[in-house]
């Protein structure tokens, strides 16, 4: 979960004084609620809300089998679950009060965001109570991620911080001291205990994870514990206690495992206990990624194109702007072939306004729709002033891209210029896109975007940036290379190198890194294993390898020789010469994990 700049002394809302005593008309609309917790997110201190002493009345209103209660307190990209929900065939009622928890059939609550503001919002709209009364009840319940952990007692996220208090335990970071990457990202397996009922066509199968924080199991918690999983060390993946659910994973970018879970607990009756599963997951996958570099061409469309080497324009004497389809269609067919992931870079981004891009986020929101596997958007996201003078931060434009359905966020230029002032005054601002984003949305939600070239050298020192020893010289027989940074799509190399760059992005909160590599892009030569594997082992978060991939076995080679956690391609699938499903097939032959 996001690392906030909170902390928290709200009172535990299992104490005798949590029962509230609130009139409708006195709380806050779903708007005023979304607004509340940005509020919370954006102040720079937590404080503690004043005990309450309320009561909250449920009314009688009629059931409806075919809806779903959403408690969405504005945070973040709850796109992806209303998504699901409704392509599931029901309806939504958004709660805007306390007694619409109480009055629910069934209750989703897709926490998002950090645990102390997310606390911080319960508590001061009276919801936390209610939430409370709704589960102790045994009514249907279903968190997700933030959801699950807010039912533990407490979180050391910025804290520590009070929970929910209704699951004994302290929600605690993941230990990157081990060798394994913080955050947890990407496609993992379960140990399932007998009667998860929600979890019964998971199997052996991946599903899809995204935190830093975790609770482990105990004796005190162990009866709430309907499965695990391991990540150097286990954790507890999902909790059940009769009709109450909840899950560290997204069930919403799943894939149709994660689908039946969300139909399972929609539909309890409506399934045999257990089917037969065929999955063979075992660990945390290696994830293949589909990306779309997307730009509106000569004539104003919006079209997926592919550069050789940055260069996206035809040889042909219109020299107009390659155009391989269309973004949500080729989004779609992907998802369907079974990537992992789906990335959009607008590549002009940099020069327009993302936030005046409308078709570019009219993409985002029609490709979630459909497609249940998370998505990434990347392109122009920094600080602006529009020809009227107005400013957007960049925390608005990256907003504005979650609200329209993305789960992650690329920074590409400006997290150069972020990067380079950072290395210079070794101050942390608090200012950059990077640490804005990451404060409110969770590092895990920050990818940055490298796009490096190569710059061969006779010697090592003759630079003041990081150099290797290349496994192939360069052109004129140089035996070493640094790797420098640019900007506005390759156009402008800036003076630091992709090693200084990703070190000081991971100090400044990114939670992964897009590595691109200029000189490989569009070449179908396989990736650039010594930059891809230098970067691997100089950070501690996951790094997905990009540019290059021509056959399945680049992708093998760049999962045997570097610490890459993912690999992106872009032209072979385009153009149809190696579908995702071959690439995944040739990976599980040769012995790698990945989800299929
Ligand atoms: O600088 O924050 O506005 O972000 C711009 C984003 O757009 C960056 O992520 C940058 O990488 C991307 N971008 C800008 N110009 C181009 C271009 O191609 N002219 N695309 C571009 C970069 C690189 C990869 C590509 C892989 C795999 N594309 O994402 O998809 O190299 O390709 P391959 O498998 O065909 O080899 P900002």
């Amino acid at each position: 979960m996001a690392a906030a700049a909170f902390s928290s002394s709200a009172p535990s809302p299992t104490s005798p004084s949590r029962l509230t005593n609130v009139s409708s008309s006195s709380l806050p609309s779903s708007l005023s609620l979304s607004r509340d917790f940005h509020k919370a997110q954006l102040q720079a201190q937590f404080k503690s809300s004043p005990r309450r002493n309320l009561c909250v009345c449920a009314s009688s209103l009629p059931p409806s089998d075919s809806v779903v209660t959403l408690l969405d307190y504005g945070a973040g990209n709850v796109r992806s679950v209303r998504n699901a929900i409704r392509h599931l065939g029901f309806q939504i009622k958004d709660v805007q009060t306390p007694a619409d928890i109480l009055n629910a059939d069934r209750l989703i609550f897709p926490g998002v965001g950090a645990f102390a503001p997310a606390m911080d919002v319960l508590n001061k709209t009276g919801m936390a109570e209610a939430l409370c009364a709704y589960i102790e009840k045994d009514r249907p319940f279903l968190g997700i991620c933030l959801g699950l952990q807010l039912l533990f007692e407490s979180s050391t996220e910025n804290g520590p911080v009070t929970g929910l208090g209704l699951i004994p335990g302290v929600v605690g970071k993941f230990d990157a001291t081990n060798g394994f990457r913080v955050p947890h990202i990407g496609w993992d397996a379960l140990q399932i205990a007998e009667d998860s009922e929600i979890l019964d066509e998971i199997g052996n199968r991946h599903v899809y994870f995204v935190h830093s924080y975790r609770a482990l199991p105990s004796e005190e918690n162990k009866e709430w514990i309907s499965s695990t999983c391991n990540y150097g060390d286990t954790f507890i993946s999902s909790v059940r206690r009769g009709n109450v659910h909840a899950v560290q994973f997204h069930p919403e970018k799943s894939g149709d495992v994660g689908l039946s879970v969300l139909r399972r607990f929609l539909l309890p009756k409506s399934f045999p206990p257990k089917k037969p599963t065929d999955g063979r997951a075992s660990k945390l996958a290696k994830r293949v990624i589909a990306c779309l570099d997307v730009r509106a061409n000569d004539k104003g469309d919006l079209v997926v194109t592919k550069g050789d080497q940055y260069d996206v324009r035809e040889n042909t004497e219109e020299n107009e702007v390659r155009n391989l389809g269309k973004p949500v269609e080729l989004a779609g067919q992907y998802y369907l072939d079974g990537a992992d992931e789906v990335s959009f870079l607008n590549i002009t981004g940099f020069r327009d306004f993302p936030l005046g891009d409308l078709p570019m986020l009219q993409v985002l929101r029609n490709t979630s729709e459909n497609v249940f596997v998370p998505l990434t958007v990347g392109g122009g996201i920094r600080d602006f002033t529009d020809s009227t003078g107005k400013y957007y931060s960049s925390l608005e434009v990256a907003s504005e891209y979650f609200r329209s359905g993305a789960d992650k966020i690329s920074i590409g230029s400006d997290a150069v210029y972020a990067a380079e002032e950072y290395l210079i005054t070794k101050v942390k601002t608090g200012k950059t896109s990077i640490e804005q984003i990451s404060r409110v949305y969770g590092n895990q939600a920050v990818v940055v975007s490298i796009d490096p070239r190569r710059v061969y050298l006779s010697t090592p020192t003759d630079v003041e940036f990081k150099a290797i020893k290349l496994t192939n010289p360069g052109p004129n027989g140089e035996e070493y290379a640094w790797y420098q940074c640019t900007v506005s799509g390759g156009r402008e190399g800036r003076p630091i190198g992709a090693y200084e760059l990703a070190k000081a992005v991971e100090e400044l909160g990114a939670g992964e890194i897009l590595l691109n590599c200029i000189d490989c892009d569009g070449q179908g030569k396989g990736f650039d294993i010594d930059l891809i594997k230098l970067i691997s082992d100089a950070v501690s978060i996951p790094v997905i390898a990009s540019s290059g991939a021509g056959a399945a076995e680049h992708f093998s080679e760049v999962f045997k020789k570097t610490n890459a956690s993912a690999a992106l391609a872009a032209g072979i699938f385009h153009r149809k010469e190696v579908p995702v499903g071959s690439v995944k097939e040739h990976l599980w032959k040769d012995g790698i994990e990945v989800r299929i």
